[in-house]
């Protein structure tokens, strides 16, 4: 063999090329937001959406190559979740279709439109979702206490098991949107004592009651770190809910109007 090389013998490093500096474009301009949101379930993604409406400079840290979190599943797989009448609104602002029920103040929504659409309204009003990156820990100062950013890592580096140091990414605003396990505060938890967090634990079912505790325990929990959706039960020992979903909605959007007064 041998002979001349052409261009097109020199392909596929144009490839590589093209992603590595598009992507390092994003990692740079992100390594300092003002708000980073931890996890991309649907507590997280309207939140995302309402933040960058407004402006802010938000990302996303997901660890699966997937978003929606708990949403994906539905109701035992049945692909429908329930919404009541006061997140109406939410699905509005992210254009889902709704549908009524005999329940007057409850409607039905068809699961993967609600995870596909909360996604698309979060990036296209700007938020930047980077998926398959874990945070494994927050950045704090002291006098006075403040959560100033995370520390992340690729989750297939978690799972493989290797010891790799993480990167630093640094934020005005943290939000724990991870779900049941609140991850962060967790994190929090054990490693800044000061912080005296106390995680109570979720409780068993009470539908109605823990959709609006939610809600109205959705917030700031000491200065630069917030928690939303279920998180917030996990927090605040409060009941499960189930697959009805409103809670979550409207726990994004407060948790993005009172970080939007916090930081303006
Ligand atoms: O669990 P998840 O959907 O949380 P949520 O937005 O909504 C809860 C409901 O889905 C449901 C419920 C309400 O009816 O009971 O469970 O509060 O989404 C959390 C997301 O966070 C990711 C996780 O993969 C999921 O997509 N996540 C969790 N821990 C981390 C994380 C972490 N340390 N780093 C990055 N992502």
């Amino acid at each position: 063999m041998g002979g001349n090389l052409s261009n097109e013998d020199f392909f596929e490093h144009k490839i590589s090329k093209l992603i590595l500096e598009h992507s390092m474009k994003d990692w740079t301009s992100f390594t300092n937001a003002d708000v980073i949101i931890v996890g991309a379930g649907p507590a997280g993604l309207t939140a995302a959406k309402y933040l960058a409406d407004k402006g802010f400079k938000t990302i996303i840290f997901e660890r699966k190559l997937t978003f929606g979190g708990g949403l994906g599943g539905g109701g035992m797989l049945f692909h429908k979740v329930v919404v009541e009448k006061e997140a109406i609104e939410v699905l509005k602002d992210f254009n889902v279709r709704y549908y009524e029920t005999e329940e007057r103040d409850l409607y039905v929504v068809d699961s993967f439109e609600l995870m596909a659409k909360l996604a698309t309204g979060a990036i296209d009003s700007g938020a930047k979702v980077i998926h398959g990156v874990t945070v494994e820990d927050v950045i704090f100062r002291e006098n006075p206490l403040r959560i100033t950013g995370v520390a992340i890592q690729w989750t297939s580096v978690i799972m493989s098991g290797l010891h790799v140091d993480p990167l630093f990414i640094q934020a005005k605003a943290v939000v724990d949107a991870t779900g049941h396990d609140a991850e962060v505060l967790s994190i929090v938890s054990r490693k800044v004592p000061k912080a005296g967090i106390n995680l109570i634990g979720e409780k068993s079912a009470m539908a109605r009651y823990a959709e609006k505790a939610v809600v109205e325990k959705t917030g700031r929990v000491l200065p630069g770190l917030y928690v939303a959706g279920m998180a917030v039960a996990t927090l605040y020992g409060l009941p499960r809910m189930g697959p009805i979903f409103g809670g979550m909605l409207l726990s994004g959007k407060k948790v993005a109007e009172i970080i939007c007064s916090d930081i303006r």
